[in-house]
């Protein structure tokens, strides 16, 4: 059993830097555009044995230091009650948006096992093939929201900041009863087998600092919190957080993670005793060879007195990333970070 990665995450001293990538299942790897030319995306996320595939693919391919469960962030808000469904080349769309008390009102708390039961058996399944960690995940409460209340993906976020600043008790409501099924959602995965936790927070870089202290954050630290006995490290990503960093890390979270637009030094020195993971420019994955390892170098010597240092990216892997390239990375890493 490789244990790199959860020795990083607890600020152990390893043997070389443990990476991972987010998104590393999915649309650039040809064997997943395959599985994906037989079932529509929703239909794949409650297939565990496909899901079992699709995770299993970049670890065939790559030395990667960490698996991370094949799911979407959206799966356990369609249990709260949302009617969502994926157009090709569209994104999400929730046909039924939650803009008022009524909407907010409606939502179901989910209950994993019965709600979310392939989420778990595809845990289950995976623990038993994997010789890497499992990661298990879930959206954060605000990026949720944000899909909830809009009805989909969005640029300007006009109705998630028109709620919080014209309904700011109604808003909190929704923010509540997001988090409450986050909690249940990722203690399921938990106890199914995931052996590390991550809280995607994709567009908390949209809010002012003073919003996301009032908004965000005691939600984020209430999800942490509450899952701080499951004794599985917690890690916390914020997207374009880099003026939210001082307030990220004191979520709880055991691993900060950070996005491509901070300097890892800087991100480290806020961060303090907590392990760090990131921070590729998903992008530079197109540069030559050369010029990516020493890049890469870079990157690593800056994380150099980090207390635990996870290799990602600073995002998810874009589409048209040569795979090519992902294992050039991957093998750097590997080959500069060995102690
Ligand atoms: O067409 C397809 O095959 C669907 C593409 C796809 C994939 C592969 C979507 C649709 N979701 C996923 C899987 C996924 N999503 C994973 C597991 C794969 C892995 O990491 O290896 C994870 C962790 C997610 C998380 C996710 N989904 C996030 C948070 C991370 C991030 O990238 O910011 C978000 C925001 C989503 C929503 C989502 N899912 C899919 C789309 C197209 C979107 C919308 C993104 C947007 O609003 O712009």
């Amino acid at each position: 059993m490789n244990n790199t990665f959860l020795q990083a995450c607890r600020g152990e001293r390893t043997a070389y830097t443990p990476v991972w990538m987010m998104r590393q299942a999915g649309r650039y790897l040809p064997e997943y555009l395959k599985v994906r030319g037989t079932i529509p995306f929703l239909d794949l996320c409650k297939r565990s044995d496909l899901c079992v595939e699709v995770t299993l693919q970049p670890l065939r391919r790559f030395a990667m230091d960490a698996a991370i469960l094949f799911s979407d962030i959206l799966i356990p808000i369609e249990a709260m009650g949302a009617e969502l469904s994926f157009h090709e080349g569209q994104g999400p769309i929730i046909a039924n948006p939650c803009r008022d008390a009524e909407g907010v009102g409606r939502l179901k708390i989910a209950d994993p096992e019965q709600d979310l039961p392939f989420v778990q058996e595809t845990i289950r399944l995976l623990r038993r093939e994997l010789d890497v960690p499992l990661i298990g995940f879930a959206g954060a409460p605000f990026t949720c929201a944000t899909y909830l209340i809009e009805g989909g993906s969005s640029k300007v976020f006009y109705e998630t900041k028109k709620m919080m600043f014209s309904q700011p008790g109604l808003f909190h409501r929704l923010m509540d009863k997001i988090s409450e099924t986050t909690i249940r959602a990722l203690r399921a995965q938990a106890v199914a087998g995931a052996q590390a936790l991550q809280l995607f927070d994709s567009w908390a870089g949209v809010l002012a600092p003073c919003d996301f202290e009032i908004f965000v954050l005691p939600y984020v630290r209430r999800i942490l919190r509450k899952l701080g006995d499951l004794n599985v490290p917690l890690i916390y990503f914020a997207n374009n957080g880099a003026t939210l960093l001082d307030m990220s890390a004191r979520t709880g979270a055991n691993v900060l993670g950070i996005d491509w637009r901070v300097d890892i030094g800087d991100a480290i020195a806020k961060a303090g005793p907590m392990a760090v993971q990131g921070n590729l420019d998903p992008l530079a994955l197109f540069l030559p060879a050369e010029e990516l390892k020493e890049r890469i170098g870079r990157l690593l010597h800056g994380a150099r007195d980090a207390c635990g240092h996870i290799f990602n990216l600073g995002h998810g892997i874009h589409q048209l990333t040569p795979p090519d390239q992902v294992r050039l990375a991957v093998d750097f890493v590997h080959e500069l970070s060995a102690r």
